[in-house]
């Protein structure tokens, strides 16, 4: 594919917060999320000058006409060239290439062989960075993670659990990401979510485990985890890091969690390492590893998955790099959109081109089914 024109734009995420758009070639566009809570070592949303700076940048630059993308790494050409635009503009610009490149198949594109789609980390409760209540729950999303063999099987389970969580916790607010936002503690809503999918399993015979994703360094302050709603009788209680480490392995273990993000600050590799040998569940960096391959390194033996986010490094060359690591080294991938996301669903053809074995979207909301949606059609185009 020839590079003819390329266009950049102004539009709202599903935060109505403004976000970039690029129209590759006059049809195949791409807009790139946002987070709210965002790492400390992911690279820079836009450059100094801004978001308009970066729409103006890409509008007048004449260097893309006539650039040919025939495969991933010819995407190296086009971040030599716009290293002044990194982070969201330049993740945009590179879905956009590639879903010209590829007549919107980019699975197909990246990779013809690939055979197996992904399984749906959804994410059903929610508190932390992404709600404002005061009474709101320390831990930032109550995710499920079914074990099915066909997509459509996983992601009826995790919306059926969720209507059935909503109507029992009579909540109406949401998070950012869709998920149900009530003024509870975490136990409490594990308590209540572990009966429900208990029962969910036991009636519809198809497997489902509860997740974590505390995003923990949002609350940790001076050496300690800061907890504003810990139990049902105890509001505030600060857990020093040894603490939290027990605490996570306790309700990993009650809960029979199969999955805790970023249990630990953004900065305690070793805190990782030590829960990680004392539970069996997946223990993911997020904020710990920010799609950066210099910081998996470091985390090679203190996580055993981790979360892929390509506006983290905003490069996908370097994503790639991240996921190729991972793989080889026994840490499970799992790709994920932002709290602030929009309908581009380039991250449902990334999962299977790249044989990433979980995406976490979401399971309400268009911009989540957007991507749910995907991996559907893709599953019917590949067996
Ligand atoms: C996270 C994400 C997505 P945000 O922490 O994993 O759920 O949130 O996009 O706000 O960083
Ligand atoms: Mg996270």
């Amino acid at each position: 594919m020839i590079i003819k024109s390329v266009k950049a734009r102004k539009v709202l995420n599903s935060r109505k917060q403004p976000t970039i758009e690029v129209t590759v070639n006059g049809k195949f566009s791409a807009a790139a999320p946002s987070g709210a809570s965002t790492g400390e070592h992911e690279v820079q949303a836009y450059p100094d000058d801004g978001l308009d700076y970066a729409i103006r940048f890409i509008n007048e630059y004449k260097g893309f006409a006539g650039l040919s993308v025939e495969c991933l790494s010819d995407l190296e050409e086009v971040e030599a060239i716009l290293p002044v635009v990194k982070g969201n503009p330049m993740i945009a610009l590179e879905f956009a290439i590639l879903k010209a490149a590829s007549k919107n198949k980019i699975w197909k594109f990246l990779n013809l062989d690939a055979s197996k789609v992904p399984m749906p980390l959804g994410n059903v409760i929610g508190g932390g960075a992404h709600i404002k209540s005061p009474a709101k729950p320390d831990v930032q999303e109550f995710l499920l993670l079914p074990d099915t063999e066909r997509f459509k099987d996983a992601k009826f389970i995790n919306e059926h659990i969720h209507k059935i969580v909503g109507k029992r916790l009579k909540v109406k607010s949401l998070t950012d990401e869709g998920a149900w936002a009530p003024q509870l503690d975490t136990t409490t809503i594990l308590d209540t979510l572990k009966e429900i999918v208990d029962k969910a399993v036991k009636e519809t015979g198809i497997k489902v485990g509860i997740g974590l994703d505390v995003a923990s360094s949002s609350f940790f302050k001076n050496n300690s985890y800061e907890y504003k709603n810990y139990s049902k009788d105890v509001r505030e209680k600060k857990l020093i890091p040894e603490e939290q480490i027990s605490f996570m392995a306790g309700l990993a273990k009650k809960y029979s969690l199969v999955y805790i993000e970023d249990p630990l600050c953004e900065e305690d590799f070793e805190g990782f390492k030590k829960l990680k040998s004392k539970t069996s569940t997946l223990v993911c960096g997020d904020d710990l590893t920010t799609t950066n391959l210099e910081r998996l390194k470091m985390a090679k033996e203190c996580i055993n998955a981790v979360i892929i986010k390509p506006n983290q490094i905003g490069s996908l060359i370097q994503t790639k790099q991240a996921v190729d690591f991972a793989l080889e080294n026994g840490i499970t991938p799992v790709i994920s959109h932002r709290s602030g996301e929009t309908m581009d669903a380039t991250i449902s053809h990334l999962a299977v081109a790249w044989n990433i074995p979980v995406i976490k979207c979401g399971i309400h909301g268009k911009e989540r089914q957007a991507k749910l949606k995907e991996v559907l059609k893709i599953e019917k185009q590949i067996r």
